[in-house]
């Protein structure tokens, strides 16, 4: 197993570690153990790593994209090469399983060599102009200072969706991690520094959303804002940043059902819903919470979900007999615990789970069993809101249109699944699911870094992480005229 390097992490700025006197402790969710302390900052190392992205983003911007590039390639190169470090260090500070945190530091080595390509298109449009001898075209032009704020349950691939095109792109980035995985920011940092980034170009400050991010959000230099988190804060940081014009990237979560239809293969959607349910412990923005099931098959369903619920592991997931891995903290833990609270007294059928387990072997981490309610209610608020726990409610229905009806009936909308072997209503689901993510004879998670992540309704404003759609947040249009006529030409007014 790896060692922790350092004790003690200090903010990462103009390529300097820079101490803070104030510190909280990692604890790792599996043991109760404190793995190092990550500083909590104030307003004034913002203003410090916003002074050093400002400086260095004058340099990076003239550089060549294709240039810039090549600092991405050998961050791609030297993720690959740590990839095993990087998910063990993954799997101490945030819990999920090795294999799942292997997973993860795969997505930011894709991220990088996918970004890293950017470098050489970065593509434009030419346009005709309407006069004569005269060109026109439209750039992307890089913004300046942005920031990105990224949470604990993806510590190191968010962080790659929203740092990577930003760089490439041409803009200086300062970063928040969230305090509860900030191994990984250091080690991604590291990666930056031995990969040659300039000095500048990326700056770490660690704290509190309500000291640092608030920082970020206010300060009048940091021109953009990439968040992901919970919805209360990027509404919030929605309307700060409205107000001073500011970009803003929002994407907080999502209540995303896994449809059974009944000509589903059964035993495909079981393993389809485990794994999107109880993957990461339920703790992905894209986590199916909900399955929406034709009465026709939901007794055969209930059945084969309880079998196989029966078999998943919980425990310590550096251990690879494992399945299911901690909560993040102890407010994970009562969040989910009141909403078993909620679903009963709502009147949904408790069928497994429903407990945080307390066992001496358990006794020290945050671990609670896969959960699975049945008979609920689409009005429920179970069926409604973000849970972000292993716990599934079934909604059975009596039809497709039903299905539609009920997936569309929440406030998210960010991803949704449909078993089902009829053609007609594949391609019926993919046009009439209301989500950003759409997947057939799959489960609701595993997007790949290529396409654009992200949803509709309440799930964001409309941005998207990754796919080349994420440079669009990242950088300005800029519509650039050439008149090579010798002559003023006034469009609009000289045109014959
Ligand atoms: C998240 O939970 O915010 O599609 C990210 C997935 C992963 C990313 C999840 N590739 O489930």
């Amino acid at each position: 197993m790896v060692e922790v390097k350092t004790k003690k992490l200090a903010n990462y700025i103009n390529g300097e570690w820079v101490e803070v006197e104030r510190m909280t402790p990692v604890i790792n969710p599996a043991t109760g153990e404190a793995i190092l302390d990550v500083p909590l900052s104030d307003a004034s190392s913002v203003d410090a790593a916003v002074e050093a992205a400002k400086k260095a983003q004058k340099e990076w911007a003239l550089i060549p994209a294709p240039q810039r590039a090549e600092v991405l390639y050998r961050v791609g190169y030297l993720l690959k090469e740590r990839k095993e470090e990087l998910a063990q260090l993954l799997t101490m500070e945030n819990g999920k399983v090795l294999e799942e945190a292997r997973g993860e530091v795969q997505e930011g080595i894709d991220m990088a060599f996918y970004m890293a390509a950017e470098g050489r298109r970065l593509f434009g449009q030419t346009t005709p102009s309407e006069l004569k001898d005269k060109f026109a075209m439209s750039v992307r032009a890089p913004i300046g200072v942005v920031g990105i704020i990224t949470p604990w349950n993806f510590p190191i691939a968010i962080a790659t969706w929203k740092s990577f095109p930003a760089i490439v792109a041409g803009n200086a980035v300062v970063w928040k991690p969230a305090t509860e995985t900030p191994i990984m920011a250091y080690e991604l940092a590291k990666v930056f520094e031995d990969a040659g980034l300039p000095k500048g170009v990326i700056n770490v400050v660690f704290g509190s959303g309500s000291e640092v991010g608030d920082a970020m959000v206010h300060h009048d230099d940091i021109r953009v804002i990439s968040f992901t988190g919970s919805n209360e804060t990027g509404r919030n940081i929605a309307s700060e940043c409205g107000r001073q014009l500011k970009k803003v990237s929002l994407e907080m979560g999502g209540k995303n059902a896994v449809i059974v239809m009944d000509d589903a293969d059964l035993d495909l959607a079981v393993e389809g819903i485990l794994w999107s349910a109880f993957g990461t412990s339920g703790q992905r923005c894209t986590a199916c919470s909900r399955v929406i099931v034709h009465e026709e098959v939901k007794e055969a369903l209930e059945e084969r979900l309880l079998v196989a619920m029966e078999k998943l592991t919980i425990g310590n997931g550096l251990d690879s007999t494992i399945k299911v891995g901690p909560i993040i903290n102890k407010a994970g833990i009562e969040k989910i615990k009141k909403y078993i609270e909620i679903g009963k007294d709502e009147g949904a059928k408790l069928l497994a789970g429903g407990y945080e387990l307390t066992d001496e072997e358990y006794a020290n981490g945050n671990f609670f069993a896969p959960t699975l309610f049945t008979d609920a209610k689409d009005s429920m608020r179970i069926a409604q809101e973000e849970i972000f726990g292993p716990v599934v409610s079934l909604i059975p229905v009596k039809s497709f249109e039903e299905a539609i009806e009920v997936n569309n009936s929440v406030t998210f909308g960010l991803s949704s699944s449909i078993f089902t072997r009829d053609v007609n209503r594949v391609f019926q689901a993919q046009r009439d699911l209301d989500t950003g993510i759409v997947y057939v004879n799959a489960g609701t998670t595993g997007a790949e870094i290529h396409l654009p992540f992200g949803g509709t309704k309440g799930t964001g404003n409309g941005h998207r992480d990754s796919g080349v759609q994420a440079l669009d947040v990242f950088t300005e249009w800029k519509s650039v005229y050439v008149d090579y006529s010798g002559k003023l030409q006034r469009a609009q007014i000289d045109v014959e």
